[in-house]
């Protein structure tokens, strides 16, 4: 990919942090600052008035994605004119966090009013919180991941990846942000000059722009005693999602050191189209599995549904003043209604407690 056809949109406070990170690492690409709130960006050093957009009137959504929502449709006008001055880029990459109101709330809507106004390409990268993080972004997330693994986003924009909060210890922002830049980039980067199996900047595009669908980032680690294990490290500790097992692409890249056996890793992945396979022996850190136009990881959408449930169970037992070990969504049910009919209360006091629970469950938009 050509770094300097592409423009990088930060969208609320996380994205415009990585963008400002992308813009550090990478020169020549062009970042752009989106938000509802001038001081969320005090710590980009790239920002300047030129490139950076505050949504009309708005001083931060306070986590609240309908209040940003409300936000873009409004100030589209405004919007589209600070957009036109960067309308001559090719690809577009926007990122945003998942968890937060700003850049969750408007990430569809941004991507949309792009696509119907510019001849351009999207890739979206967005950050999913940590499960241990407050309810009110897991809410977030899992509404904004709803969208984003919908047909009708996947088939709007060309590439959407999801980068995991929950994967680095501590969740140390700055080093998560730097895993997080480091990796996208070598994967923009990822041509080689081999003889034999070059991949140029071409093949790399397409790997990115001609895929609908996910894009996975599986940085590989230095061979361990299989491919096999060198996989299961890799998928260990990729801050990327990937999909666990299946490894069905559009158009991939793999680039790895000359300790790794190419056709033995390539005969793992199944590509409709063209799978770009070269050992980089210049550069033995370029080290990575790419593959565009993969199926959603949809996972992490029923990670973060089975951590709501799960404390939003342990929510109702403790209003119930119930003690349970276990932690089995139906057991936890079944105990709270035969606690309800059997303890000797009035049938009033029994009524408003159940229907104290519904409201509960309702709200909390649980299934049982
Ligand atoms: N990786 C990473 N994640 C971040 C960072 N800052 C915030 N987050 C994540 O983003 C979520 C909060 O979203 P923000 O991007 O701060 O929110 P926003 O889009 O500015 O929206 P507002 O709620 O309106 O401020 C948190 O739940 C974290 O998961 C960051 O610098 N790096
Ligand atoms: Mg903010």
């Amino acid at each position: 990919m050509e770094l300097n056809n592409i423009l990088v949109v930060g969208l609320g406070q996380c994205g415009c942090r990585i963008t400002d990170g992308f813009k550090s690492l990478n020169p020549e690409l062009t970042p752009i600052y989106i938000n509802s709130s001038e001081y969320d960006m005090l710590d980009c050093k790239h920002i300047r008035d030129y490139n950076k957009h505050i949504f009309n009137g708005a001083d931060g959504s306070g986590k609240d994605i309908n209040k940003a929502l409300e936000f873009i449709i409004e100030d589209k006008p405004r919007l589209l004119s600070f957009l036109d001055k960067f309308s001559q880029f090719k690809y577009m990459l926007v990122v945003s966090s998942l968890g937060g109101g700003t850049g969750a709330g408007t990430l569809t809507e941004f991507c949309r009013i792009v696509k119907e106004t510019y001849d351009i390409k999207v890739g979206v990268l967005s950050i999913m919180p940590s499960l241990t993080e407050d309810k009110l972004s897991l809410d977030n997330a899992l509404t904004t991941l709803k969208e984003l693994s919908s047909n009708k986003f996947l088939e709007l924009v060309d590439s959407v990846t999801v980068a995991n909060n929950g994967k680095v210890k501590g969740g140390n922002y700055a080093k998560i942000n730097r895993q997080i830049v480091k990796g996208f980039s070598q994967a923009l980067t990822l041509t080689t000059d081999s003889r034999e199996e070059r991949i140029d900047t071409s093949d790399l595009s397409k790997v990115f722009l001609n895929n609908k669908g996910y894009l996975s980032i599986l940085p590989m680690p230095e061979y361990c005693d299989s491919i096999e294990e060198s996989l299961l490290e890799a998928r260990e500790n990729n801050i990327f999602v990937c999909n666990s097992e299946d490894m069905e692409c559009g158009y991939g890249a793999i680039v790895l050191n000359e300790e790794y056996n190419l056709k033995e890793v390539a005969s793992l992945i199944n590509s409709d189209e063209t799978l770009f396979k070269s050992h980089d022996k210049e550069d033995p850190n370029k080290n990575m599995i790419l593959l565009g136009g993969c199926s959603f990881p949809r996972d992490i959408i029923n990670d973060l549904r089975t951590e709501l449930r799960t404390r939003n169970a342990k929510k109702v037992e403790r209003k119930l003043g119930l003690d349970d070990e276990e932690f089995d969504i139906d057991e936890r049910k079944k105990k709270i209604m035969s606690s309800l009919s059997e303890n000797g209360n009035s049938i009033s006091r029994n009524r408003r407690r159940t229907n104290n629970i519904n409201k509960i469950l309702d709200d909390e938009d649980i299934d049982f």
